[in-house]
């Protein structure tokens, strides 16, 4: 399974290919679009998500909601586009027009237009723009669906924003409640402090980040292997959850606590019981020696701050060559929910990636039947 995503912020359209999808798997385009509306959610974001109405149309791959085995491609209307024509067109337009030189601290401006040869960084934030991420978020709703085919399933929640944390424990089935909750946090009183915090920044004209935890339920041990470096499940969901924007960091399991503590409080002793080998605890996350072991897999990701602040950090023109502040468009002040949704999709990328790359399968019915011969 192949994906590939091309598209800028304010240009026509985002598009997709998904290539490698068995033939036969229903495709609900409901829930493609459910998923969409919720990235589009979450308190905190700004003045562009009341412009946009995100909804997949796709373009080939599919007959009558079944797929065909063919590539299946899509696409997401970007209805700013219309505000933005005169500016954007490929077939001619204005570019003396929104240019921004005064390139922001944390944004790819700087690098790219240096990288790009450029003299306007719009030319390079349209594409590194996370509205790129309205896509990848199509995408992983469609792989969700062959994951959930075999009965693999994906939630999560939001447990920090701007250092007010959710350190509770939580089930598999608790976490799908997060999403009906405007931060997607599980602790309301948590989350009613991160919201007052979110409302400050607001007023300052700051931004927040957040950490967010998403899981994996039903995968089967022995996704991944111990053979080769590049082919280690933590490595393949780590490398795509840090592709995401603004992305700083990823745990598996303990994470960095692992670290601090001595190897009788870490490693997941075994048992069996009645024949059936279980862990008594999972502070692995689910991977051990880069393979599935069976347990849930338990993955966190760390968002940086969103670099454009209405308030604008120091910075230069990259044109005149004089300090000036920053660029402040309109921005969010806190993207965590939408970095929620799109972590879980990354995640079902990659991880449907896997597991077409180890069973194969022309079609659903012989993906399922050596799914469900695996032990
Ligand atoms: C983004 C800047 C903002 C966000 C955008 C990501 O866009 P604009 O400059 O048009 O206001 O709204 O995110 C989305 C459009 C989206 O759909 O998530 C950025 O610079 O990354």
């Amino acid at each position: 399974m192949k994906f590939t995503t091309a598209g800028e912020s304010h240009g026509k359209a985002l598009v997709g290919i998904l290539e490698g999808l068995p033939s036969n798997m229903p495709i609900d385009e409901d829930k493609i679009n459910e998923y969409l509306a919720l990235r589009q959610s979450g308190y905190g974001r700004g003045g562009r998500q009341k412009i946009e109405r995100d909804k997949v149309v796709i373009l080939s791959g599919v007959r009558n909601r079944l797929t065909l085995g063919s590539p299946l491609a899509f696409e997401i209307c970007n209805r700013d586009y219309a505000n933005w024509q005169s500016v954007m067109a490929p077939e001619g337009a204005d570019v003396t027009q929104k240019r921004l030189t005064r390139v922001r601290p944390g944004h790819a401006d700087l690098t790219g237009v240096i990288k790009y040869a450029q003299t306007d960084a719009r030319n390079i934030l349209e594409r590194a723009s996370a509205r790129e991420t309205a896509v990848r978020v199509a995408g992983g709703a469609i792989a969700m669906q062959y994951l959930s085919e075999l009965g693999i399933e994906i939630s999560g929640c939001v447990r920090n924003v701007c250092g007010v944390e959710d350190g509770n424990s939580y089930t598999f089935e608790q976490l799908a409640e997060a999403k009906t909750h405007p931060l997607f946090m599980l602790d309301e009183s948590a989350e009613r402090r991160a919201m007052e915090l979110i409302d400050k920044l607001k007023a300052e004209g700051n931004t927040a980040g957040g950490i967010v935890e998403v899981r994996v339920k039903g995968l089967k041990s022995g996704f991944g292997s111990c053979m080769q470096y590049s082919t280690k499940l933590d490595a393949i969901l780590c490398g795509a959850v840090m592709s995401i924007q603004a992305i700083k960091g990823v745990e598996v399991g303990l994470g960095f606590e692992a670290a601090r503590r001595p190897g009788s409080e870490v490693h997941d002793e075994i048992f069996i019981k009645d024949n059936k080998i279980y862990r008594g605890s999972n502070n692995a996350g689910g991977i051990e020696g880069g393979m599935s072991n069976g347990e849930e897999i338990i993955l966190r990701a760390a968002m940086k701050p969103i670099p454009t602040l209405m308030k604008g950090l120091k910075t230069i023109d990259y044109v005149t060559g004089e300090p000036t502040t920053a660029a402040g468009e309109r921005s969010d002040v806190a993207a965590i929910c939408a970095c929620e949704i799109i972590v879980e999709c990354v995640v079902a990328c990659a991880l449907a990636e896997v597991v077409s790359a180890r069973l194969g399968g022309d079609n659903m019915t012989e993906v399922k039947e050596r799914y469900d011969r695996l032990p």
